[in-house]
């Protein structure tokens, strides 16, 4: 799914100097000079939550600033603005912070009316709200086990992925979003970007962990749907190229596989001095394309 990518140069975020390019309409322009002192966006560059928000800002045709976050070492100001969460993204409008990339998707289509990114209608948008949460509730975990098991584990978890997906391709072919180029018409909406961004980490976790998920027999529609969202150029300019995402999650999951393994020989031998279990302490954000660990600060 990602192998036209590197005929295209993108750079992460990190090497992008921000602002984005020279705005094309007079209205974007305007939008653009208004806010690009108003706006700044805390993330990391492999986030696939960051890129949601980097993808909604370019749609709209607004310039920020960008603050790439070592997240093994995370600054000040992210843990003041995000103390809750203490995770990226999150944008300051105005000096004022926004977390949770959802909410920062809604804000901004709120504050700024170009290009609109949710439906006019409340039960349609009340439908993409659903379906947002379906994807960071249901489907991002289950891709995120499959990541970071093997074995039995990692077959149990392939299913449910396959499980997931066969909601989302049902709906494309026979239910709400049947006959939609996206899930809300003919554009991308806010539905695509929280689907989309994370969804190209499918072919990059397929390859590390020998795997298949995109079965382009079985979810035909959600295959589709995905090559035709990741050919839009906006897309093409928000994710990082397939080789940087693959040698970072090749270093991720090993790193997980081994804490995986110590975690294991600890208990174990806690159970048998009767010492009592360590915990979780690998840090580690299960979801797609989050996570904490030396990796990150290597990267970032
Ligand atoms: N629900 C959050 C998830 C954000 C998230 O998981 N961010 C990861 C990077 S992709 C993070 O900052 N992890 C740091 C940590 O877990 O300590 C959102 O939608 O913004």
């Amino acid at each position: 799914l990602l192998r036209d990518h590197g005929r295209h140069e993108m750079r992460s975020p990190a090497q992008h100097p921000l602002p984005f390019h020279t705005l094309s309409t007079h209205c974007v322009e305007m939008a653009s000079t208004e806010s690009a002192a108003q706006l700044k966006l805390f993330g990391m560059w492999a986030s696939s939550y960051t890129h949601r928000v980097q993808l909604a800002l370019k749609l709209k045709g607004l310039e920020f600033e960008y603050v790439e976050e070592d997240l093994s070492n995370k600054s000040p100001s992210l843990l003041i603005y995000n103390p809750i969460h203490k995770k990226v993204p999150v944008l300051l409008h105005g000096g004022r912070p926004l977390a949770e990339s959802v909410v920062i998707l809604e804000f901004i289509d709120e504050t700024w009316r170009q290009n609109p990114i949710m439906p006019e209608d409340p039960y349609e948008r009340a439908v993409v709200r659903f379906w947002c949460h379906f994807c960071d509730d249901k489907l991002a975990p289950a891709v995120g086990a499959v990541f970071r098991s093997t074995g039995e584990e990692q077959k149990a978890a392939v299913a449910e992925v396959h499980q997931n997906l066969g909601l989302l391709e049902g709906e494309l072919r026979e239910g709400h979003f049947k006959g939609r180029r996206f899930f809300c018409g003919e554009a991308v909406g806010l539905l695509d970007i929280v689907v989309g961004c994370g969804s190209y980490w499918l072919s990059v976790f397929e390859e590390v962990a020998e795997v298949k998920l995109v079965d382009p027999v079985a979810f035909p529609l959600f295959h589709a749907w995905l090559r035709d969202f990741e050919a839009q150029e906006t897309v093409r300019e928000i994710i990082p190229p397939a080789d940087r995402l693959l040698e970072y999650a090749r270093g991720v999951r090993q790193y997980l596989l081994g804490l995986a393994t110590q975690h294991a020989t600890t208990s174990a031998s806690s159970h048998n001095d009767g010492s009592g279990g360590s915990g979780d302490h690998t840090g580690a954000d299960h979801s797609t394309g989050g996570t904490t660990s030396d990796q990150d600060s290597k990267d970032s």
